[in-house]
């Protein structure tokens, strides 16, 4: 008993302290074929879901194992983050304001340290003998198209020019057998820009991918960091301390020194394998399936009875629903602070948008104009703008993280002739629902303005509802009966 919140450095260490907090199930006898899968499914539904720790999964020995449901609620979240072991929703958003800032501004001075060895060394495999379905590889979702190893993974790419390292959460089907995986990087993701670059100067890309490791990892690797910095490096600022990597053998490029389990290989322009369908994070099976850039491995690193990171999207809630909306909102909150914009309260990304499809910004109006401001602004942040459809902005007085008041001020705020605003052609996705095929991934997106016209602030019509003084003197009075 007793692991201590700065003891945590792999997710080992992760899991000792998750489950002496009461926060961590064990699942034994679950199939890899959409058992895994369908059980964290279910896991997510239910309110502040424990993870879950798979072990002796069907026909593979006990050790083996799959973890998912990581981060879906604020304690976990709040821990991974290395904020507190016991916050809640609210204190969670509040511990980290203004965090994202500090941590773009800190990780300079927490460059990743390279060390000779780690436990993922503890097995190496070489080509001729990869097989990577020696792990419990789950087939997540019953539409899916294979079984993907990579759903909570850091993919590391390099600058050919800057050396400058990049990890991005990028998912990987198993192909041939388990001798190869493919790496599904959009368009306008970094990865993908670096993987460019290679193909130009060398004629293929070197990567590497951790596919299990301290889940903060995963969080960085998934969460847009400008580009210009190392995703390791903000890791380390979040620590306090340098993350340690050891080189890749085949390509010097670099591995977590704790990771469970890490492949290495080449990515060539026209080795592609099919991939998908997969279930993603709109909620549908929506990118189909496509020739995708595959690499045959060359090595894989794993620790004795390894851990795969599981962290599949679906219709939300799904795995990381909840962390997407959580760094969403404090960093595009510390965004629309950077630019200067007054009055700001606060900003919820919604989870049923992913995270990403529905921002609701709340703004003290100060000046005619200020609330389509805030809206247009925030459509666009390089932080929000990636599959964005609506931006309901909100006065002060309207809870953004609620959508029952959400709604409820558009319902009574908006007159939608007039304060419904439409931006095209702007940054869309391969996985819209909507976008018909072969077409580019535009998409278009919608300013709601859900604010009192600022003309008519003084006159609006007073809001009916109970006022605290006289909430907190009702609840004092009956606590049994209200409390
Ligand atoms: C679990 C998880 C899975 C993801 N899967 C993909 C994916 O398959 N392809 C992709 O381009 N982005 C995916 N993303 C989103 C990217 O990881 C995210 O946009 C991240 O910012 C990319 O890193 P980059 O900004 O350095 O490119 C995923 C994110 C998470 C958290
Ligand atoms: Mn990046």
């Amino acid at each position: 008993m007793g692991t201590s919140l700065d003891q945590v450095d792999d997710l080992r260490s992760w899991l000792e302290l998750v489950n002496e907090l009461g926060e961590l199930k064990v699942v034994e006898g679950a199939h890899w074929d959409l058992e895994i899968g369908a059980a964290s499914d279910v896991n997510y539904r239910r309110t502040s879901p424990s993870a879950l720790l798979f072990d002796r999964v069907v026909g593979y020995p006990q050790g083996a194992r799959v973890l998912s449901g990581s981060m879906s609620n604020a304690r976990r979240l709040g821990l991974t983050l290395r904020l507190g072991t016991d916050l809640d929703d609210r204190a969670l958003v509040q511990a980290l304001r203004s965090k994202p800032n500090q941590w773009i501004e800190n990780a300079p001075r927490y460059r990743a340290r390279v060390v000779d060895s780690g436990p993922v060394l503890e097995n190496v495999d070489h080509a001729d003998a990869v097989d990577l379905l020696r792990f419990p590889v789950p087939r997540w979702h019953e539409g899916d198209g294979g079984r993907y190893i990579g759903t909570g993974c850091a993919v590391f790419t390099t600058d050919p020019n800057t050396g400058e390292v990049n990890a991005g959460a990028y998912r990987m089907q198993v192909q041939d057998d388990g001798r190869a995986v493919s790496v599904n990087i959009e368009a306008g993701k970094h990865g993908a820009m670096h993987v460019r670059e290679w193909f130009a100067k060398e004629g293929r890309a070197p990567v590497t991918a951790s596919l299990g490791q301290d889940p903060l990892l995963l969080i960085v690797a998934g969460t847009e960091v400008p580009r210009d910095l190392s995703e390791l490096d903000y890791a380390g600022a979040v620590l306090g301390r340098p993350v340690d990597i050891i080189r890749g053998e085949v390509t010097g490029l670099p591995i977590p020194a704790t990771a469970e389990i890490a492949v290495e290989g080449w990515l060539y322009p026209d080795r592609k394998a099919d991939e998908g369908p997969f279930g993603e994070w709109t909620g549908y099976y929506s990118g189909g399936s496509e020739q995708i850039l595959t690499m045959d491995v060359e090595r894989v690193y794993h620790r004795n009875d390894p851990i795969l990171l599981g962290a599949p999207p679906g219709k939300p809630p799904h795995d990381y629903s909840y962390m997407r909306s959580v760094m969403k909102s404090a960093m595009i909150h510390d965004a629309l602070v950077s630019t200067g914009l007054a009055g700001l309260e606060g900003v919820w990304a919604h989870e049923v948008g992913g995270g990403r499809q529905l921002l609701a910004v709340s703004v003290h109006q100060r000046y005619a104009g200020h609330a389509r401001q805030a809206g247009h602004l925030t459509a666009q942040l390089p932080a929000a703008a990636y599959m964005n459809k609506l931006v309901i902005v909100v006065d002060g007085d309207v809870d953004p993280r609620s959508l029952n008041d959400v709604m409820w001020a558009v319902c009574t705020r908006t007159e939608p002739g007039r304060d419904i605003d439409v931006q095209r052609y702007t940054w869309g996705s391969r996985v819209d629902p909507l976008r018909e095929p072969g077409a580019p991934p535009y998409n278009t997106r919608a300013v709601i303005d859900a604010c009192r016209p600022f003309e008519r602030l003084a006159g609006f019509p007073r809001v009916a509802e109970t006022s605290r003084e006289l909430r907190d003197r009702v609840l004092a009075k009956w606590p049994d009966a209200l409390g």
